[in-house]
């Protein structure tokens, strides 16, 4: 049975004042009755059971009610609520109109009244000038916030106060009513507003990598949030509900299938299922994309080739892209995965992959559609490159060539989504290119389900990364938002953390990274810290006895993940399930070398790290000049990318002036104490919290402590075995052998692709 909603002003949960209890008992239940009609007037079929309390559902759109004196200062800005009435309003209107229905009730323990008109003081009125004659007779300064922007602002009308949400569009009302509710949610004052906001990149998208069988390539929440057995007939509120959670952050796309693509996906069977999510989502600002194979002209149009230079290659591309536009006129366009792990792709033909995306982009022009391609290229097996130069050196030779429509997608970093990476050299080597950035929201290589790890900083850092290919300032941001060399088709992606489980994400916390991508997409320049700060007052409470503590915690757990799995600027120490360590992974028959760790560790009895200066892989070079002398030095470059650009002496002095091989075994430790010290500070905050959510991030920081120390020991008993070196005094040795740890195996994984476990039974025990 779901807890029921707790009264925002917390006291120990054994202790309750009885009549202020009885009051949040009757308010919530209202707030609930009042959601549950609120979200069932805009369901399709209205017929699935609204969210239950505080099982994560409802992310931070929770809506409960605020306390005083909040409440009543409110109330006084929410007297009525004018806009979208009409049945004539369009659904994305309505849809505004029955968030600010749901909002407002639940915070303020009443429906907003309908009017039509402002007779007295404190109305709220909404939409564009083309749907409103009020806001039209405001005259409005829309101008500058574009076509998804909004203004908020305190106005007079007829003598009486009033706020206005205007946009030029309505999805930019739509957006404006989130950020209005957003404003209560995390009791901001609303008498004197005056706000001006608009999405810095254009397209903002959530990459799902969801199979057609109900599988999550990388995913730990559960299945597919897409039920394919059951569309186009059945419409589930989820899909409702996910429309709005990316709406209210400003998401506006989503590819809806896995870059390992099916060519099922394109079949008149599958299409028909992508129109009615289509359908579903378009209220909400969101157009869908669909991942395709490059080989889908062979295995679903039977041509013998995919060459695309040969015109029935394009022809059928340009026909299935009129099939798809029938349907769905919005259509946002293709993903492509071409070349890449196995992956079908131009290559195959000796093409480019500039004449790759053009053939795609060519078929989607004339429909406005757009092709994302994917930079994550790089040659498995035999091929000896630095497997970080590889993509810049297929791509950057290729700048000027892609068409106009085609955005050329890159990783923040050169590897693969790792718990930190200098970003890809691409940003800012491609000035006559639309570039884009994708960022992972799962956590595949950080922790995966359990673990607390905060991807703000992560995705922060990655935007803040000065490229120096302009001088200082030219930051990856600044490529991504096109304000670097004047592209207007912009556009940035993050990989889903979304699954069927109750809560969205597999835990209450992945659901931050859920919001801080949509947030960073809107913008950018927005901190790790204030975003995460907005998110748990929605998500949990306005209390500053629980905000604080827990945003520290929050900010410090990447560092905490970085400092236990790779410290230092190692990457890629994981097993093979991308969960747990596995430093020891060396190249071996079927497994190619770089997908091994010790072709990222280099360690040896000399020391560790991969030398990407110029006696090295060289690396370096692809970097701004300013950059690649700073990085080509190891007294200059950054300690936290140390031992990705060096290989160093285990007895290397940092600048603290300890040992390499110390300050490794440092950082382990601390990665530990993050841990330790972040399930403390939980312990402490039970009160602050429902017990179902409270449990399960208990529990999850327990399991996240065990895997720390697993790391750690596995680590350090790993890296010793080769640096022959004490530890440093107070670091405790790790309590097993190394042969234990290699030993240790788990060998199903969530996410992991194909139903193979990671090795035999013999290897299965227990970690200590
Ligand atoms: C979808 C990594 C992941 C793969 C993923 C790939 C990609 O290699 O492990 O699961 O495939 O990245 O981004 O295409």
């Amino acid at each position: 049975m779901p807890s029921p909603i707790p009264p925002m002003s917390v006291r120990p949960k054994n202790r309750p004042a009885p009549v202020a209890w009885l009051l949040a008992w009757a308010l919530a239940a209202a707030c609930l009755l009042i959601t549950r009609s609120a979200g069932a007037s805009s369901l399709p079929h209205g017929d699935e059971a609204a969210p239950a309390a505080e099982d994560g559902y409802r992310l931070w759109l929770r809506y409960v009610p605020v306390e005083e004196p909040w409440r009543s200062r409110y109330r006084a800005s929410a007297t009525g609520l004018i806009g979208a009435a009409a049945m004539e309003a369009s659904p994305t209107l309505r849809a505004a109109r029955a968030e600010l229905v749901r909002g407002l009730s639940g915070l303020l323990g009443e429906a907003p009244r309908a009017a039509d008109a402002v007779t007295r003081d404190g109305a709220i009125l909404f939409g564009t000038p083309r749907s409103s004659a009020v806001v039209k007779s405001l005259s409005l300064d829309l101008g500058a916030v574009g076509a998804e922007g909004y203004l908020i602002r305190t106005t007079t009308i007829h003598g009486h106060r009033a706020t206005v949400i205007a946009a030029n569009t309505d999805i930019g009302v739509l957006y404006g009513a989130f950020r209005f509710l957003r404003l209560l949610q995390t009791r901001e004052p609303i008498g004197h507003l005056d706000i001006a906001a608009s999405p810095k990149i254009r397209r903002r998208v959530l990459d799902h990598w969801d199979n057609l069988n109900g599988t999550v390539e990388r995913g730990y929440a559960g299945d597919s949030l897409w039920k394919w057995e059951t569309l186009p007939e059945h419409l589930s509120q989820r899909y409702i509900d996910y429309a709005r959670a990316c709406a209210s952050i400003g998401i506006n796309g989503a590819v809806l299938n896995n870059v390992n693509a099916t060519p099922f996906i394109l079949t008149p069977l599958y299409l028909g299922k992508v129109a009615a999510l289509a359908g579903v989502l378009r209220p909400y600002g969101i157009r869908v994309y669909l991942s395709v194979p490059f080989s889908a002209p062979v295995t679903l149009g039977k041509l013998k080739s995919a060459d695309p230079l040969d015109p029935r290659v394009q022809a059928w591309w340009t026909a299935k892209a009129a099939e798809i536009y029938r349907d769905i006129p919005d259509f946002g366009g293709f993903l492509m995965k071409a070349n890449s792990e196995g992956q079908p792709g131009p290559e195959d033909y000796h093409r480019t992959q500039a004449q790759g995306a053009n053939l795609l982009a060519q078929a989607l022009a004339p429909h406005h559609g757009i092709v994302m391609w994917r930079a994550f290229v790089y040659t498995t097996g035999s091929h000896s490159e630095d497997r970080a130069k590889q993509a810049y050196d297929t791509f950057k030779p290729l700048d000027g060539k892609f068409a106009g429509n085609v955005l050329v997608q890159v990783k923040n970093g050169p590897i693969d989504f790792q718990p930190r990476e200098p970003f890809h050299p691409l940003f800012g080597a491609m000035p006559r290119t639309n570039l884009m950035l994708e960022l992972q929201v799962t956590k595949e290589y950080l922790g995966q389900r359990t673990s607390i790890v905060y991807l703000g900083p992560l995705f922060a850092e990655g935007l803040r990364d000065d490229t120096w290919v302009k001088g200082a300032g030219s930051t990856v941001a600044r490529v991504t938002d096109g304000s670097l060399y004047g592209e207007r088709l912009t556009a940035i992606a993050g990989v889903a953390n979304i699954g069927s489980d109750r809560n969205w994400c597999g835990s209450i916390f992945n659901q931050a990274n859920w919001y801080a991508f949509g947030r960073l997409a809107w913008d950018p320049d927005l901190s790790a810290r204030q975003i995460a700060g907005e998110w748990v007052r929605m998500t949990f409470t306005n209390d500053r006895r629980f905000v604080v503590p827990v945003v520290k915690m929050m900010m410090g757990s990447r560092e905490a993940v970085v400092d236990y799995m790779t410290p230092l600027g190692l990457a890629s120490q994981m097993a093979g399930t991308h969960f747990g360590p596995g430093p020891w992974m060396a190249p071996a028959k079927g497994i190619p070398a770089d997908w091994t760790s010790t072709y990222y560790s280099r360690a040896d009895a000399g020391g560790i790290g991969f030398d990407r200066t110029a006696t090295g892989s060289n690396a370096v070079a692809q970097y701004a000049p300013h950059l690649a002398t700073q990085y080509g030095n190891a007294a200059t470059c950054p300690e936290s990318l140390l031992l990705w650009f060096h290989h160093l002496s285990w007895d290397y002095r940092l600048r603290s002036g300890r040992t390499l091989w110390d300050s490794m075994v440092l950082h382990y430790d601390q990665g530990v104490a993050s841990v330790r010290q972040a399930r403390k500070t939980w312990s402490s905050l039970s009160p602050y919290v429902d017990r179902e959510r409270y449990r399960l991030t208990a529990d999850f920081l327990a399991i996240q402590e065990k895997d720390a120390e697993w790391w750690r020991n596995a680590s350090i008993a790993y890296f010793q075995s080769i640096s022959h070196r004490p530890l440093p005094a107070g670091a405790a040795p790790p309590p097993d052998t190394l042969a234990h740890y290699e030993a240790f195996c788990i060998p199903y994984v969530e996410g992991s692709p194909g139903t193979r476990p990671a090795c035999p039974p013999a290897d299965v025990a227990v970690p200590r």
